[in-house]
């Protein structure tokens, strides 16, 4: 790979690191409106979305942005957003 074309893809994957580390808290944000807002999960299903939740936020904080949007993914989907 030609220096350029490495340094392009360098940028290219700190950037998108950089969206993702801030996409997590907004998406942190979203499912705890759902939770507040969602009254047709059952109590174990609020249980499993905040745990998801709980973890999605442990994975920002540890720079894990994939995993925790991942996570958080998970969690969305079980609250239908
Ligand atoms: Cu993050």
């Amino acid at each position: 790979m030609k220096l350029r074309t490495s340094l392009a893809v360098l940028l290219l994957s700190l950037s998108s690191g950089i969206a993702l580390a801030s996409s997590c808290p907004l998406e942190v944000k979203k499912i705890d409106e759902a939770m507040a807002t969602n009254t047709s999960l059952s109590a174990e299903q609020k249980a499993e979305v905040k745990k998801l939740r709980d973890e999605g936020e442990t994975l920002h904080k540890e720079g894990k942005h994939k995993e925790s949007m991942e996570t958080l993914g998970k969690a969305k989907k079980m609250l239908g957003i």
